[in-house]
């Protein structure tokens, strides 16, 4: 039976962990679960088979980690191919009737990897990896694949294009969120909601994390949002250790409550993970099966790595400015290869409200699709609003769509045939909306009926390629009204009439409506404000031009949209004269010409931080820079991201930034640096914390004063650093740590150090430690800052030297 027709009419169960059921038969710490599939074929039959009799349709293969940054070729094949034979075992096995569907999903967890920007793996790399592994379960055989446990869009991403490019199975595709209802990345449930449908996943939803009362809301979110089946796998709770086993806090009785709700409000889809047991799907089914039919929705929606932006009455803003058409110095910047103008240009107009950014970088002369490809990859990592991707070039389009992180909104289709054979596959492949405009072969019609006509004819043709008209949005083309003074109104007509016809939504490229005329803004912004009238749902427009702003918060009041017109009073205070009208960041300036060292690092622009940290350290001291502009941005980052304000990526974009300003620091500290060797000092960020921007401080300081650091690095086990000490018989180390979480490593690093070199004295530091707490897990001694830490250095050096 096909898990698709049989999903059109019932509800699937899927089975519960698999991790935690190995761990009780002797899995061991650091142990593979996958190579089990070959070492314990048995147990790994018996524990499908488990689930197989309590009722479960669809038992996933134990191939979460089964992919090629783990195991060589051979070793993944031999893995994937022993867990389908185990699964299909069970399914022999099993004690159920003949006539209750058992499906086999090769399952498909993360790489444990960061993707670029914010890791090492590359987009590409990443979708190399999960094609490996999805390859050879196809060519094996199984019913479908089930991509589960997802922390970051951009890995999802890779692992559905991968399932899709390699194989015409159903995909399932699960996230895992953090407690704030966002994944670790930043991605809202709506956003993950808009990319994974239309890139055709076949059923989504959420697993793993806190236990079913904590993803209940997420879970409401999809349902609210998806067309397709939606799917829940939550954890039994949270772990506990309970003499010395784990244990998960929530009950099979429980679980089954908060699941058996939400089936009720249309989860179709449901099972558990780690901590459940046969028990817990056994209490979850139903007697009489019964399933809710959600309908199909509706939505015009694009996304971003973060958010969903909808297109209905309250208007989306499409920022317009990187286009080179007429702008002389967005020319020569591409024409140079100066990305950070173009990022600079992204940033202010984000700042000053735009929803969407249209890019466009087509250029006689210049490489377009490796250009567009880099502007795509470089905005979105220092902005987090959808992008429009504007070209009429297929390979530029087909470039930037494949490594958008999110649901694009591409620019343009129109009713020519050659553009909807280019567009409307790549749509279906990638996802996204399009700007779908009123023209064909014979050029724009001068009517409202031509218009109407192509754009039917864009509607059908789209049916035909399995796009949605939900993912059409029209453009009826504004024209210069100087040369027809009819041309506004047969524009405003036209998406009228096309709005009301066919339910769709509109947009218009407003500028052109005035060409030729003076004051050009006026014209603009009253034409904008009639169409928004007559149902227009957004514009690609100058959010630099008062006029256009002017009207747009200005419409929204009236329209009832802006909330006690906060918004509209925020714009208001922020009008400081004619020409300036943005309700821009008040923190960071517009223009990234203006950038101070705090600014660059705030923005994350890496190259800007670096080159105006040049400039400060010709008259500067060294250490003031870091302490007066690097530390203060990266607090100021620090609090945004507790406030929700920034995400990892943002995180880790200033970091890269404050990591180029310290690079500078680094030449200068070296160019006047001490060449007297004093003593070996052991330094390290403890086990369990990656941050090392504070510790590459202390250790340039050190090397500055004499003292021969033998750095370890960061993330370091207790062993190797006690390991180091004992090796070199070193009289001094060093541990850094800056979370809460890490600091149970630094003590017990400093236990065992305690135990094996009781003559080394230790002194710690991070932004987490304090006097006490240094004392209480038995430090030597807490260093505020590097300095600090060089002063306690230098007074044990004394005491030795004599
Ligand atoms: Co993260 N991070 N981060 N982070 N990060 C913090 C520490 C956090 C406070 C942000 C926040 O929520 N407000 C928070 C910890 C909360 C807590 O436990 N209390 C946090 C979190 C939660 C996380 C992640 C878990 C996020 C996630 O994945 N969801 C993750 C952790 C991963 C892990 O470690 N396992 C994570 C990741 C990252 C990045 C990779 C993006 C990046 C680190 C890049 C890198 O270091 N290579 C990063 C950054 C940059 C920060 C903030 C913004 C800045 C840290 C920093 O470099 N400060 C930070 C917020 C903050 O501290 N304001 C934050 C500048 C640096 C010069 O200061 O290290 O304190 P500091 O060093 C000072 C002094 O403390 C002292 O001297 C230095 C200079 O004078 N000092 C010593 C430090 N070590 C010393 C040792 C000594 C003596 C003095 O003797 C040996």
């Amino acid at each position: 039976m096909n898990i698709k027709e049989y999903l059109k009419k019932h509800v699937l169960y899927l089975d519960g962990g698999m991790g935690t059921l190995l761990q009780e038969r002797g899995l061991m710490p650091g142990e593979q679960p996958e190579s089990w599939n070959i070492s314990h074929p048995d147990v790994i039959t018996d524990i499908h088979k488990a689930y197989f009799d309590s009722g479960s349709n669809v038992v996933n293969t134990n191939t979460f980690g089964a992919n090629s940054l783990h195991f060589n070729h051979d070793e993944l094949k031999n893995v994937i191919i022993s867990a389908i034979d185990n699964a299909r075992k069970a399914r022999e096995l099993s004690s159920q009737d003949h006539d209750h569907p058992m499906f086999i999903a090769l399952d498909i967890g993360p790489t444990g990897r960061l993707l670029q920007p914010m890791g090492d793996l590359d987009f590409e790399d990443a979708v190399d990896i999960f094609a490996e592994t999805v390859k050879i379960g196809e060519e094996y055989g199984v019913d479908l694949i089930m991509i589960e446990t997802m922390n970051d869009c951009y890995e999802t991403k890779a692992a559905l294009l991968a399932a899709k490019e390699w194989s015409d199975l159903p995909v399932f595709v699960s996230n895992a969120y953090s407690e704030n209802g966002k994944l670790m990345t930043g991605a809202s449930p709506e956003a993950m909601v808009a990319m994974l449908e239309s890139m055709g996943a076949d059923a989504i939803g959420v697993n793993c994390s806190f236990g079913p009362d904590k993803l209940e809301p997420i879970v409401r979110e999809y349902l609210k949002y998806a067309s397709v089946p939606v799917m829940l796998k939550p954890n039994a709770g949270m772990p506990q250790s309970v003499g010395g086993k784990t244990v998960y806090n929530v009950s099979a009785e429980d679980f089954a409550n908060i699941c058996l709700e939400l089936m009720d409000d249309g989860v179709q889809i449901a099972g558990g993970c780690c901590g459940t047991t046969p028990e817990y799907i056994k209490a979850i089914q139903r007697t009489d099966n019964r399933f809710v039919n959600r309908g199909k929705k509706n939505y015009t929606v694009i996304s971003s790595y973060t958010h969903a932006v909808y297109f209905n009455d309250d208007p989306v803003l499409i920022g317009e400015r990187i286009n080179p058409t007429g702008k002389k110095r967005l020319k020569e910047a591409l024409k140079a290869h100066d990305i950070d103008y173009i990022l600079s240009e992204g940033i202010k107009q984000q700042n000053a409200g735009v929803h969407v950014l249209d890019v466009n970088v087509g250029l006689p002369g210049i490489d377009e699709p490796a250009m567009l490809e880099e502007a795509v990859r470089e905005l979105q990592a220092v902005i987090d609003i959808p992008l429009q991707i504007d070209t009429s070039d297929p390979v530029a389009m087909k470039r930037a769509l494949r490594r958008y992180n999110g649901k694009p909104l591409i620019n343009s289709v129109n009713g020519t045939d050659l553009s909807m054979e280019v567009i409307f596959p790549l749509m279906k492949k990638y996802g996204g909306a399009a700007i779908a405009l009123t023209l064909d072969e014979n050029g724009i019609p001068d009517t409202v009926e031509g218009r109407l006509k192509i754009a039917e004819k864009i509607i059908v043709t789209a049916s035909y390629y399995g796009v949605d008209k939900k993912d059409l949005i029209f453009d009826t083309l504004a024209m210069s009204v100087s040369a027809d003074l009819k041309a506004a109104l047969v524009t405003i007509e036209s998406l009228h009439k096309i709005h009301e016809l066919y339910g769709v939504h509109t947009s218009l490229g407003v500028s052109n409506v005035s060409f030729g005329l003076p004051k050009r803004d006026v014209i603009n912004a009253t034409f904008f404000t009639m169409a928004l009238e007559k149902g227009l749902s957004a514009a690609i427009m100058n959010p630099f031009s008062a006029e256009m702003m002017k009207a747009y918060h200005s419409y929204r009041v009236l329209k009832g949209f802006d909330q006690n017109c906060s918004e509209y009073i925020a714009f208001a205070e922020s009008l400081e004269d004619e020409t300036v009208v943005a309700a821009c960041s008040k923190t960071v300036p517009e223009d990234t010409s203006e950038y101070t060292l705090r600014d660059a690092i705030v923005k994350g622009l890496k190259d800007k931080a670096g080159e105006l940290c040049r400039d400060m350290l010709i008259t500067a001291d060294p250490m003031s820079v870091v302490q007066d502009e690097v530390i203060p941005a990266l607090d100021y980052v620090g609090k945004s991201y507790e406030q929700g304000r920034v995400y990892l990526p943002g995180l880790l974009m200033s970091a890269e930034a404050a990591k180029s300003a310290f690079e500078e620091v680094k030449l200068k500290l070296t160019d006047i640096g001490s060449s007297a060797s004093k003593c070996i000092f052991v330094l390290a960020t403890v086990k369990g914390d990656i941050h090392d921007i504070g510790k590459n401080i202390v250790k340039l300081l050190l090397e500055n004063y004499g003292y021969e650091v033998h750095d370890l690095g960061r993330d370091v086990d207790p062993e190797k650093i006690t390991g180091e000490v004992l090796r070199t018989r070193a009289p001094l180390v060093g541990l850094s740590a800056l979370m809460t979480t890490t600091v149970p490593s630094m003590e017990e690093t400093i236990q065992m150090l305690r135990r094996a070199a009781p003559w080394v004295k230790i002194v710690v530091g991070g932004a987490v430690l304090t006097e006490e707490y240094a004392s209480a897990i038995g430090a030597d001694r807490y260093a505020k800052d590097a300095m600090d830490a060089v002063r306690y250095a230098d007074e044990i050096y004394s005491t030795i030297k004599e």
